[in-house]
C-alpha cells in the first residue's frame, strides 16, 4: 500500500461504516483488501478486519521482543509429529534425505537441505507465540527470513500468496505482506538447539505476527501463487476449515 496514510483512514473509516456491504467488497476487492475466506457468514467480518489490518498498520510493523529472562520456562506443544511414514523415514535418516522445496510464481525454484538453511544468514527473535487456545509462551526462534529465501527464488509480480505445506499433511498461507515481513522466520533453532520433532524439525514457520497456528512445523514445501482456491478446501489454511480465522493477526 502506498496511500498516503490520510487515505487509508478515510478507506478503512469507509469500510468501516459499510460493513459487511457488497460496496464495502468491492472497494476492498479494489485495493488488494480481501482475505482468502471472504465467503460464507463471517465473511463480511474477516475482510473488515483484514482490511483494516492492512490499511492501518504500517507494513513492517514489528511484534514485540523480548529480553533473554523472559524466555518462558514450560512451552507447551501443540500438533505431534506423525509416528509413521514419510515424516519418519525422514527423521530416521537425521534428514539427510529432506529438502525444502520452494517453488511456485518464482523465477529460480530451489530445494533447500537442512544444512544448506542452517548456513543462510539467520535471524534471531525472542518472541511470544500465541495459540488459539489461550495459551502463549516466550522463546527464542532462529533462521533466515522468509524473505531471504523468496529474493533467492525471486518472486513474480503475479504472487500474492505464500503457502506452507507441512510433513503431517497440515498447510496454511500469509499473504506477500506477511512473508516479506523481517520477522517472518524459518526457524530452525529453539532457545538455541535445533528443533526437536514435536517442535517442529526439521524447520518451522516463526510468524509473531499472527495467532500461532500460522507458524507451521515439519515443513516441506514453500509455495509462492496467486490464489489459495485449489489449496485444501479452498482457504489455502487448515484452521479456516475448522472455523478460525484466516488471517489471524494480533
Ligand atoms: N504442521 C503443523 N504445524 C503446526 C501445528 C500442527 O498441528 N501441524 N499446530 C499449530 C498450532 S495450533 C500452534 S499453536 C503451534 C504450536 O507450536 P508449538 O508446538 O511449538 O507450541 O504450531 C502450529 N503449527
Ligand atoms: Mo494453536
Amino acid at each position: 500500500m502506498s496511500q498516503p496514510l490520510s487515505r487509508r483512514r478515510l478507506l478503512a473509516g469507509g469500510l468501516a461504516a459499510l460493513g459487511g456491504s457488497a460496496v464495502a467488497a468491492k472497494l476492498a476487492d479494489r485495493y488488494d483488501l480481501i482475505p482468502p475466506d471472504w465467503g460464507g457468514v463471517w465473511g463480511p467480518g474477516e475482510t473488515l478486519t483484514y482490511a483494516c489490518q492492512r490499511l492501518l498498520t504500517h507494513p513492517h510493523a514489528m511484534a514485540r521482543e523480548f529480553s533473554r529472562e523472559k524466555i518462558s520456562k514450560v512451552a507447551p506443544i501443540s500438533g505431534r509429529p506423525p509416528k509413521a511414514g514419510p515424516y519418519r523415514q525422514a527423521l530416521d535418516s537425521a534428514f539427510s534425505n529432506w529438502r525444502l522445496r520452494v517453488d511456485g510464481l518464482v523465477d529460480r525454484p530451489a530445494a533447500y537441505s537442512l544444512a544448506d538453511l542452517k548456513h543462510l544468514p539467520s535471524r534471531s527473535q525472542i518472541t511470544e507465540q500465541t495459540c488459539e487456545e489461550g495459551w502463549c509462551f516466550i522463546a527464542e526462534w532462529t533462521g533466515p527470513q522468509l524473505s531471504y529465501v523468496l529474493n533467492l527464488a525471486g518472486v513474480q509480480p503475479r504472487a500474492r500468496w505464500v503457502v506452507a505445506f507441512a510433513m503431517d499433511e497440515g498447510y496454511d498461507s500469509i499473504d506477500l505482506q506477511d512473508a516479506w515481513h523481517p520477522q517472518t522466520l524459518i526457524a530452525h533453532s529453539m532457545n538455541g538447539e535445533f528443533l526437536t520433532p514435536d517442535r517442529g524439525a526439521p524447520v518451522r514457520l516463526s510468524v509473531p505476527r499472527q495467532l500461532g497456528y500460522k507458524s507451521l512445523k515439519f515443513l516441506s514445501h514453500i509455495l509462492v501463487t496467486d490464489t489459495v482456491k485449489n489449496i485444501g478446501k479452498g482457504l489455502g489454511s487448515w484452521q479456516p476449515e475448522g472455523g478460525y480465522s484466516w488471517y489471524a493477526g494480533i
